[in-house]
């Protein structure tokens, strides 16, 4: 089983997407392990998209980060890293899938509702970013045994 960050952006904050954006991570069967909002630092951004900072957009995708507070999730499941990323779709919102996130909410390559973690070292990198370890729960909701198949589960 894997935990992987998911943020859900300024522009899913601003939009009011975050209720239907948690909801189909809940009804995918993802279990939310932490969940807060805050309101994400310049210094954190440059660390976060460390890989961006010396493209031309960079400005932009800062001040858009930086647009409202943002919520930052943990889940937690099997295969969660490749089942959040199919999840959230290709970077630009216009060539995202209809039925992902960014397919079905945006229509832009910055303004793009969510982010999430691309592999298993980067979500704990990630996570160990924005959330103390005390801000992550390890519990198992009962109706995991519905959820998955014993095999799966190990
Ligand atoms: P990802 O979010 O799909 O992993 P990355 O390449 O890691 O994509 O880029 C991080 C974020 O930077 C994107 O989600 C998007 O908000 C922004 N971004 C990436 N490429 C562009 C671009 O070409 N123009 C504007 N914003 C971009
Ligand atoms: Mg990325």
């Amino acid at each position: 089983m894997e935990t992987t960050l998911v943020i859900l952006k300024p522009s899913a904050v601003l939009h009011g997407y975050v209720g239907q954006i948690v909801q189909r991570f809940q009804q995918k069967g993802l279990v939310v392990r932490g969940m807060k909002m805050m309101q994400l630092s310049e210094g954190l951004l440059r660390e976060h998209y460390a890989h961006l900072v010396d493209r031309p957009f960079f400005p932009f995708l800062l001040r858009s980060m930086q647009a409202s507070p943002v919520i930052v999730m943990a889940l937690w499941g099997k295969d969660a890293v490749e089942v959040v990323r199919m999840m959230t779709g290709a970077t630009n919102g216009r060539k995202a899938l209809p039925g992902t996130i960014r397919g079905d909410f945006s229509v832009s390559g910055q303004e793009n509702i969510v982010h999430a973690s691309d592999s298993i070292e980067n979500a704990e990198i990630e996570l160990k970013r924005f959330f103390k370890p005390d801000e992550i729960f390890e519990y198992i909701p009962s109706s995991i045994v519905y959820t998955y198949e014993p095999d799966e589960l190990k």
